[in-house]
């Protein structure tokens, strides 16, 4: 494929942006060749600036389940657009998202609409802190909350991905205050307790991991994490940035019947424009501003352009509930991929929930960080390049996740497993 008019923009883009990129996972560092600079889209596909057409499995790396542009959400944009942009005073579309949202996860109570994944999981830790009065908080080695300070040590994602998940410029006062556990092991999560009690404010985890690759929770585990908070006192977080909405419409809450006290979303809420949310317990809400003493606030909070993308994405989801046909689609896909694996006789292993998968490049069974790491990132970046040059646009890291949306075709998948069949033989050399 020729992708000259992307490494122009490139050039271009690395004058005037730091590595070119707005998100440094989009650099495509870690699989060795120039991002691609996209400039439109349709359902399942997106097209390059060399008008190269791809099947895409990012997805603006999860918020499009749907699909791209699908036309209830952008009739919803142009729609609202046409009669306002912003006011930065409220409006009903907050209260009917608000809403809808609450209607759709009996554990959030109340809810907090921000602009981001990270404000939402940054203000949802600085929430618990209040309520408890307590300071540290404990999370999980590889899972990804965003770039806040807390968040930054032990990272998954781009920080895991590109080498950097202690990042430099947290404080060590900041850093002092997150305690990593391992993912999938309650041990680890009872000894920190048990070396801090009394001092944790929170334990925040994503219910599945989804930025080490997609790691599921062990029977058990969320279970466990809910007994631990309920014994001491600590404030649970699900982080269902990536699952909310996703592998469920309730999320993981609703999959796996886990009530955290507090949850955090992005991503899906705001079908592809700028949303995250923070809501859970009504006792714990209302220690936020303006009738709390918990501050936290946003310019473009409950943006009305956004929120009239969130609510036509949601209210489609709970209307036209595609998630067995994300299922069958998805099974069929992990399925057909396993069947490569074999006869291509190549070290990897995936992982899948709902729609929601990951290769591994390791004969490992990937259940936290450490089983994560041992995959061979050297041979994913082939197997990326490879699956590229075929026309299926990968999420350009080991560490993220795979998902299928209710565009893909049955069409698109078998196309999706010819090129993975032909890419893992390029992998392994053995290509004919
Ligand atoms: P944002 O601030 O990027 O909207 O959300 C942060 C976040 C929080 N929690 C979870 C579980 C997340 O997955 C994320 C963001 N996910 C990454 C992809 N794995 C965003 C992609 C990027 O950094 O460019």
């Amino acid at each position: 494929m020729n992708y000259n008019n992307s490494h122009a923009l490139f050039e271009r883009a690395r004058r005037s942006i730091p590595g070119g990129v707005n998100s440094p996972v989009r650099a495509f560092k870690s699989v060795g060749i120039d991002p691609l600079f996209l400039t439109h889209s349709e359902g399942a596909y997106v097209w390059d600036a060399d008008g190269n057409r791809f099947i895409d499995y990012v997805g603006s790396w999860g918020p499009l389940i749907l699909g791209h542009s699908h036309p209830k959400v952008i009739e919803a944009i142009i729609k609202q657009a046409s009669i306002a942009t912003s006011f930065g005073a409220p409006t009903e579309l907050e209260i009917e998202l608000a809403e809808l949202v609450i209607s759709i996860m009996p554990s959030i109570e109340m809810l907090r609409m921000v602009s981001s994944g990270t404000e939402a999981t940054m203000s949802a830790i600085r929430l618990a802190r209040g309520y408890t009065g307590r300071e540290k908080i404990i999370k999980f080695e590889g899972c990804y909350h965003g770039h806040g300070d807390s968040f930054l040590i032990k990272a998954g994602s781009g920080a895991l991905t590109l080498g950097s998940p202690n990042s430099p410029g947290v404080t060590v006062g900041t850093a002092k205050d997150t305690l990593n556990a391992r993912y999938n092991d309650l041990v680890s999560v009872e000894n920190l307790i048990s070396a801090n009690r009394g001092e944790i404010a929170a334990i925040i985890v994503e219910p599945i991991a989804g930025n080490v690759g997609v790691v599921p929770p062990k029977p058990g585990f969320l279970q466990g994490l809910r007994q631990i908070c309920d014994r001491e006192k600590i404030v649970l977080i699900f982080d269902e940035v990536m699952t909310g909405f996703r592998v469920a419409l309730g999320g993981a809450q609703e999959l796996y019947g886990v009530r955290p006290d507090l949850t955090t979303l992005g991503k899906i809420i705001g079908g592809g424009l700028p949303v995250g949310a923070f809501g859970g317990k009504r006792e714990i809400m209302e220690m936020l501003s303006p009738i709390g003493p918990v501050y936290q606030a946003g310019t473009l909070s409950g943006n009305p352009l956004a929120m009239a993308a969130g609510l036509a994405t949601l209210r489609t989801l709970r209307d036209e509930n595609p998630y067995a046909e994300l299922e069958r689609k998805s099974a069929y896909l992990e399925n057909c991929i396993a069947e490569n694996i074999r006869s291509a006789n190549i070290k990897a292993t995936q992982t899948r929930v709902g729609s929601m998968l990951c290769l591994f490049f390791t004969d490992q069974e990937v259940t936290d960080y450490e089983s994560a790491i041992t995959s061979d990132t050297k041979a994913f970046a082939k197997y990326f390049r490879a699956m590229l040059e075929d026309g299926i646009y990968l999420a350009p890291s080991q560490f993220e996740a795979m998902f299928v949306s209710a565009a893909h075709s049955d069409e698109d998948l078998e196309r999706t497993v010819k090129a993975n069949r032909k890419s893992l033989t390029e992998v392994t050399g053995l290509h004919q």
